[in-house]
């Protein structure tokens, strides 16, 4: 089993706070049109990019979706960066054209956050082959929703992968809802890693909440793909706390769910944890949360500085040089 440093888990604590502080802001920009067009907000489920992420090698490279603010900040991007792609402004990661769905950054090897559901897949199956045929030890992580399983591209990506055993990772967050549809009302399954089976591949159901649980797992099917033995399919079980985009309520969700998997916060089951291992004490926890407060404040206080782009710049976007 894969075991991190104190110093690394404590880190993840970290991110995970920060993360939560960043996409709480983004609700209270977008709510007072600061942000607009649409968000899509990952709190509940910032486990599963942050462990995830962490066990990939700097070389690696990962798609996310248009819920992927969690993975591009769990990869180093700059919260100033994301806060200004999201606002519209140039100093965002994509010039701010992009918005909150595309946070990318190649640099990060970060290579496509999509909002088609179910495009990150082909793309990431894509880079790991390119890896394969030039004989490089670099692993592809896919990232994508339960709703996302349900898309042919997903039965496509994983037949190949598989047939071609290439170098990938795929990582269904189900979250149990796709839009504002249960998962029971679209897919006769609960457990989605079994989707794995007609492509020969291991399918295995993750704890999402327990960040210790999600690095082990993620880095033993990086070891898989890396050492050559083709993909797998990690199913983390997770929970968004908010609605699905924009202001959605989620008047839908059955009355307690929400409470239920609170009470499995992915930031509090690392914490306690943390703290029961003398490695975080209950007034540091809370210094991280408000020096994160901060800094979400003051990176999106400075992202607002920047100016938006110019019309005539849009073009550079669309057409190749
Ligand atoms: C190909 C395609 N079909 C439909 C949509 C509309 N749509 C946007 S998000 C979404 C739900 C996807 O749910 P899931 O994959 O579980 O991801 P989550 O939003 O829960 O993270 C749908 C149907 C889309 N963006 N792309
Ligand atoms: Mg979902």
């Amino acid at each position: 089993m894969n075991e991190a440093s104190s110093e690394r888990r404590v880190g993840w604590y970290r991110q995970m706070v920060a993360i939560r502080a960043f996409e709480e802001k983004v609700q209270e920009l977008f709510m007072t049109s600061q942000i607009e067009g649409t968000t899509h907000l990952c709190q509940g489920q910032e486990a599963v990019s942050v462990g995830s992420i962490a066990a990939m090698e700097p070389d690696d490279v990962l798609t996310s979706t248009y819920r992927g603010h969690g993975q591009a900040l769990a990869r180093g991007m700059e919260q100033g960066v994301a806060f200004a792609e999201l606002m519209g402004r140039s100093a965002g990661g994509s010039g701010g054209v992009g918005g909150s769905m595309h946070l990318v950054d190649f640099s990060m090897g970060n290579i496509g956050a999509n909002a088609i559901v179910g495009a990150g897949l082909p793309i990431a199956v894509g880079a790991a082959m390119a890896f394969k045929i030039k004989e490089e030890p670099r692993v592809a992580l896919t990232f994508f929703g339960d709703g996302a399983t349900n898309i042919g591209t997903f039965h496509e990506a994983l037949n190949m992968a598989s047939v071609w055993k290439a170098p990938v990772v795929f990582i269904i967050e189900n979250n149990l809802y796709g839009e504002y549809t249960p998962l029971r009302e679209s897919t006769p399954l609960d457990d989605l890693a079994r989707r794995a089976d007609p492509f020969g591949m291991p399918g295995l159901v993750v704890d999402g909440q327990d960040i210790d649980v999600v690095y082990a797992t993620v880095g033993e099917a990086i070891d898989r793909a890396r050492g050559g033995d083709g993909p797998s399919l990690l199913e983390m079980k997770t929970y968004r706390y908010k609605g699905h985009s924009r202001s959605d309520p989620a008047t839908y969700r059955p009355e307690g769910e929400l409470e239920e998997w609170m009470a499995r916060d992915p930031i509090e089951i690392l914490g306690v944890r943390l703290e029961t291992e003398a490695l975080l004490s209950a007034a540091e926890r809370t210094g991280i949360a408000e020096a994160a407060q901060v800094e979400a404040d003051a990176a999106a206080e400075a992202a607002a500085e920047s100016p938006y782009p110019e019309l005539k710049e849009i073009v550079n976007y669309v057409y190749a040089d």
